[in-house]
């Protein structure tokens, strides 16, 4: 316990926010937000920021096949298997200066008041930038993690492609030749315990006044893209009677969907995030739609009940025009490890924290790492429940508060056995 408050003494506030703030300078937007979308120029600027601080902390860099970037300081006992920690670094296009960074840098962060302290940990502590784990470039999300659990082997994802043409291949490939100068690591691994720390994104912590989430487990989440595929024709001359209008049928199918997806309860999340239009020209008829959907539910049942009624409703309310629909990702929803849901809880007891266990809305790369290790997650307040927007907003000392939990729980989980 006395090794749990000196290792917070040392988590510097200052030198945390400092490091939110010089990052989120690179690919900032108006409004305080950024947009640093994966595997991008300002995405690499901001792991060359990430990588300096961590060699000065004293740790071990290293990139792996997917691009996740990993941190490594070594405990007592090398050999041992590591407490992993991180999250990610690419944003949202309209992005938060917090979201997902926020975990990497508190990880970071625990290196360096570990290092401050002189407290050495009993296993080696790793943090790690998960590679695209929005999806807003690439879909689906939490690519590199997918990889990395061994979720979806990397080659599933290659011919993906952005708006732009580029395929998450290439994109990786000059992703990888630039930080060519770093020691590569084989894909995969087997930590004992991973805990990832990340701003709520939604309304509770701040509205029932808690400093802490301790996120007992992530509802479930299925993408799907659909393609509605018509035929283009001219606006003036073509009797409507003849058309196959692509937007016109992705309207019903949308108001079939919005049919399937009512929820009394309103615990059901149904998302059309992106819609594009082909031509997109406003005198020639629609002929291809392509629209996205994004599907979550903390019931499995649920959630394989409703996205297994997507194709087909989509099919029928868009004929005659053709439908394909596509599922991209399919998450189940997850409870977490109670072992490490523990360290949490008496990490926050220890510091005198308000916490509140609490499922999370949101999915994140732990998802995926759970099926590997025992995992769980911290959250701290978001601001008004603001994120995938530049407003997002969380104070210095709520941050600090989420980091020095984080490190009195994997000091805990790095206690080697007696
Ligand atoms: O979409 C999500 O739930 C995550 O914030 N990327
Ligand atoms: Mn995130
Ligand atoms: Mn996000």
């Amino acid at each position: 316990m006395e090794q749990a408050r000196t290792l917070a003494a040392a988590v510097d506030e200052t030198r945390q926010w400092d490091r939110l703030m010089a990052l989120a300078k690179i690919g900032a937007i108006p409004g305080d937000g950024v947009n640093r979308q994966a595997l991008t120029a300002p995405d690499r600027e901001a792991r060359r920021l990430v990588i300096g601080w961590a060699r000065e902390a004293g740790a071990e860099v290293s990139v792996d096949d997917a691009a996740n970037l990993w941190l490594r300081l070594e405990g007592a006992e090398p050999g041992a298997a590591p407490v992993l920690t991180g999250s990610h670094m690419d944003s949202q296009p309209q992005g938060g200066r917090f979201d997902g960074i926020y975990g990497v840098v508190a990880g970071l962060e625990v290196i360096c008041a570990l290092r401050d302290s002189g407290i050495v940990p009993g296993r080696p502590l790793e943090v790690v930038a998960w590679t695209n784990e929005e999806g807003s470039r690439f879909a689906p999300g939490c690519m590199g993690s997918m990889a990395w659990a061994g979720t979806r082997p990397l080659g599933d994802f290659a011919d993906i492609a952005d708006a732009e043409g580029v395929r998450f291949a290439d994109a990786l490939a000059t992703h990888l030749a630039a930080e060519v100068d770093l020691p590569h690591r084989p894909l995969g691994g087997r930590p004992h315990a991973y805990i990832e720390a990340h701003i709520e994104q939604g309304p509770r912590l701040e509205a029932e006044g808690f400093d802490i989430g301790v996120v007992t487990g992530i509802q479930g989440s299925r993408w799907f893209t659909a393609t509605l595929t018509g035929a283009s024709a001219h606006a003036g001359t073509t009797p409507v009677s003849r058309r196959r209008d692509a937007l016109q049928a992705a309207v019903r199918a949308i108001n079939a969907l919005n049919l399937l997806m009512d929820d009394p309860a309103d615990r059901l999340r149904f998302t059309i995030g992106s819609l594009v239009v082909e031509p997109g020209s406003s005198n020639s008829v629609a002929g291809r739609v392509r629209f996205t959907i994004d599907l979550r539910h903390p019931d499995g049942a649920i959630l394989a009940a409703r996205g297994d009624a997507i194709a087909a409703a989509v099919a029928e309310a868009a004929a005659p025009v053709a439908a394909i629909v596509e599922e991209r990702f399919n998450a189940p929803p997850l409870a977490f490890d109670d072992g490490v849901l523990h360290s949490i809880r008496s990490a926050a007891n220890v510091l005198d924290l308000r916490w509140t266990d609490m499922p999370s809305g949101a999915f994140h790369d732990a998802q995926l790492v759970a099926a590997v290790a025992p995992s769980a997650m911290i959250f701290v307040p978001s601001h008004n429940g603001i994120s995938h927007n530049p407003a997002e907003f969380t104070t210095a000392s709520q941050l600090a508060a989420g980091t020095r939990v984080l490190g009195s729980a994997l000091l805990a989980r790095a206690r080697l056995p007696n």
